[in-house]
């Protein structure tokens, strides 16, 4: 029997501001999750603190809701033990590029296979508001009264200077290119990684909902090839007037995943395996 996206809905209440971009962000995850036939049983959300890592509570899967910016590491250790799960990571802009920022660069070089969903609405939400990594200069925040001093990362061109698998960015407002790319994100072994900018209409005035939709087009559309590295690269640098979303890279020549390039071609979860001791009291003995 064909899965149906109602299967994801959890009745529970929903505790994000009307007209939060976390809510076409889940209704698009479930679309496709439901489109790919993917059921609940299938999926193991792994989620950071803050408003988007709410998500985990939001919709019916399996869910380890996790200390803040440990998302990747937790994501890491399950795919390790259980292979049969899809796993999504998901989670802010603060959780992924501040505390965060070490296991992404990481779970990027390891190629864990995992698609990491950051949506980034370019401030702290949770914690009402304060200025995030990806945070515009000059913005004004209750942490940066006197406009933020530092320069926005880029998270596009951090992951491609990583030459990390799958690199893309999409916007809360176009779910069509959303369901694209999260399709082609799950079906692909490895790490896959969507920067999702996203309206936060409570708490950043600046980087609303209009300003990306005026700002937004497609890379695919206009013909950028998505394995061509340096193009990548050449489009990750445009910010402001016009912002590039899309596939950015997805490697044409994938690495190993993780779990292949620790574990070999073990096809089993962990915990189907025959149970192989070591005998540590010899060797316990043997050093004391
Ligand atoms: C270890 C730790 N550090 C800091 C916090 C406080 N904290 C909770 S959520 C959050 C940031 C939320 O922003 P983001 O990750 O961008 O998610 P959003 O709420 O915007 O979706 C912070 C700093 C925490 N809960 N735990």
């Amino acid at each position: 029997m064909a899965v149906n996206e109602k299967q994801y809905d959890l009745d529970r209440e929903i505790t994000w501001c009307p007209g939060c971009g976390n809510f076409a962000i889940m209704d698009t995850l479930k679309k496709t999750l439901a489109g790919m036939d993917l059921s609940p049983d299938q999926i193991l959300v792994v989620a950071g603190i803050g408003q988007a890592g709410k998500m985990g509570q939001h919709m019916k899967a399996n869910t380890f809701h996790v200390l803040h910016g440990r998302l990747l590491p937790v994501a890491t250790g399950a795919g390790l033990i259980n292979n049969e799960l899809k796993i999504l990571a998901i989670g802010g802009d603060g959780d992924g590029y501040a505390e965060g920022g070490n296991h992404l660069i990481h779970a990027a070089r390891r190629n864990v296979d995992l698609t990491y969903m950051v949506h980034n609405n370019m401030i702290y939400g949770l914690t009402k508001g304060q200025a995030s990594p990806t945070s515009e200069e000059a913005i004004k925040t209750p942490t940066t009264p006197r406009g933020n001093p530092l320069q926005g990362l880029n998270p596009i061109s951090l992951l491609l200077g990583l030459k990390a698998n799958f690199v893309a960015r999409s916007f809360a407002g176009d779910n069509e290119q959303l369901k694209t790319i999260l399709e082609q994100a799950i079906k692909k072994p490895g790490f896959a990684f969507i920067d999702i900018l996203q309206q936060c209409p409570s708490f950043n005035k600046i980087n609303t909902f209009k300003w990306f939709k005026e700002r937004v087009y497609d890379i695919n559309a206009s013909g950028h090839d998505s394995s061509d590295l340096q193009q990548a690269f050449k489009l990750a640098q445009q910010w402001g007037e016009k912002i590039p979303t899309g596939i950015f890279y997805n490697n044409p020549d994938p690495r190993p995943t993780f779990r292949e390039a620790v574990l070999g071609n073990r096809d089993k979860p962990l915990t189907d395996s025959p149970i192989n001791p070591l005998d540590i009291k010899d060797i316990m003995e043997a050093h004391l």
